[in-house]
């Protein structure tokens, strides 16, 4: 018998990754998704076979984390082994702007699940996708003892579902694990991040389909990993044999400044950081000849607008991967210089231009056969969900 896990936020980033790694290692996967009015599987269409099909493994419901009712009633009927709980409202900056919306999806929206587990009396084990926003201004770097400061209403949302994990571990014996992820990012990326707001620039800019990009504070410095490794570490935790939370990342940290200019700089763009504060731009200093419609330098590419800051900002992030390291054998395969690469070359080849190709290199490389980066956007198949 093949184990089943069901996997809320299968259409986000990290679902549509762990989806494609639960189903090559032989899981039946079952998936939450939202009613929208527009699709919303296109990170997982490639995967998905018409249930009726003898071969399908992966299953779709509709359900909300605002309804209890139906998330125990997937609970109970789907008998998971495994439940990795990746739904939320998870834009920082988007949170300043719905803070009860964050709170009942990304807060509350957890302990409806943990209930529908533990009222349903299924010994499922639990992955809650905790995250490193909750370190907020702790100095770096970062580990699983560092003392919480959460620095935004998504934070805080994320610190409430964290101790709840805790909790229903402590007081009713759930296998729950809580994985306290640094940034993690990807071609799938949404595209209001800001790695993937910055690749997608670079690639329109190029283009020629985009003049500018805008962004908000360049000083903040995070921790970027390779998506799909990711996943591959949430697995791990629930498979352990006890239950405990660990903090994964990179080890290594990047202001928003320095993704900036190598990502220009892979396609053979040179910036330079003109004034200061709200008035920096960023220019080309040099560009390659082919590029000539950059006026090849002195063109302002890169302007600051307020609406991207936040009220409150998490400056500096950067995990201390000790335990990780030790207990799950932890390692990160894809560097922050090759997963610039990797984004970069995806959506220059989107935009229509010719990709370098040393970031599909690396994915084709280092070891993520389950995945398929060339994600397929097939609209026949979503009929009957
Ligand atoms: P995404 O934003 O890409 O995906 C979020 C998923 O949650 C989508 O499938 C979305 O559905 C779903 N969702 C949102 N609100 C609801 C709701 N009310 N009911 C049901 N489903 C909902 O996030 P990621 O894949 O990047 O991240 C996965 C999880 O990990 C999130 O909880 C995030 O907060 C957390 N995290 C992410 C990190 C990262 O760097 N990516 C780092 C640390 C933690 P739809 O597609 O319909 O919008
Ligand atoms: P983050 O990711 O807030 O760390 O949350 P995001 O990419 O949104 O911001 C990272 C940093 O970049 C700065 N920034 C901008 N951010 C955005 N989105 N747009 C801009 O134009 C811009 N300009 C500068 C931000 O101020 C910030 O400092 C992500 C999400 O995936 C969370 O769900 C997850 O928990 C954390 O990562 C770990």
């Amino acid at each position: 018998m093949s184990k089943r896990a069901l996997i809320t936020g299968i259409t986000g980033q990290d679902g549509s990754y762990l989806a494609e790694f639960l189903l090559a290692k032989g899981y039946e996967v079952h998936g939450l998704i939202r009613r929208a009015s527009t699709f919303n599987t296109g990170r997982i269409d490639h995967v998905y076979a018409d249930p009726h099909t003898p071969q399908a493994r992966l299953f779709l419901y509709y359900g909300d984390l605002s309804d209890s009712g139906q998330l125990a009633n997937l609970v109970y009927n789907i008998r998971p082994d495994e439940v990795y709980h990746l739904a939320a409202q998870s834009h920082v900056r988007v949170s300043f702007d719905m803070p009860e919306y964050t709170g009942d999806s990304t807060a509350l929206g957890t302990t409806r699940l943990l209930e529908a587990i533990r009222r349903s009396g299924i010994k499922a084990r639990y992955y809650q996708a905790s995250s490193s926003e909750m370190f907020g201004i702790a100095p770096p770097p970062q580990n699983e003892k560092t003392p919480f400061y959460p620095r935004s209403p998504y934070a805080a949302a994320k610190v409430y579902a964290y101790w709840m994990t805790v909790n229903y571990r402590e007081g009713y014996g759930l296998f729950g694990c809580n994985g306290i992820l640094f940034n993690h990012e990807s071609p799938r990326r949404g595209e209001t991040f800001v790695t993937r707001k910055v690749t997608r620039a670079v690639a329109n800019i190029l283009a020629g389909r985009q003049k500018k990009l805008y962004l908000g504070n360049l000083d903040a410095k995070r921790d970027w990993g390779f998506a799909p490794e990711y996943v591959e570490m949430m697995w791990l935790m629930v498979n352990q044999d006890t239950p405990d939370d660990y903090v994964i990342g990179t080890g290594k940290s990047y202001s928003i400044r320095e993704l900036v200019e190598r990502a220009f700089g892979y396609m053979g763009v040179e910036i330079e950081w003109r004034g200061q504060g709200m008035s920096e731009t960023g220019v080309v200093r040099s560009a390659d000849r082919k590029w000539s419609h950059l006026d090849a330098s002195g063109a302002t590419l890169v302007e600051i607008d307020q609406r991207y800051f936040r009220p409150t900002e998490v400056a500096y992030l950067q995990a201390d991967i000790g335990k990780a390291r030790k207990k799950l054998s932890w390692e990160p395969r894809v560097t922050f210089d090759e997963l610039i690469k990797i984004m970069v070359d995806y959506d220059v080849q989107a935009a229509g231009l010719i990709p370098v190709r040393e970031g599909m290199t690396v994915c084709e490389c280092k070891g993520f056969d389950y995945t398929n980066h060339h994600v397929s956007f097939h609209e026949a198949i979503r009929e009957g969900h």
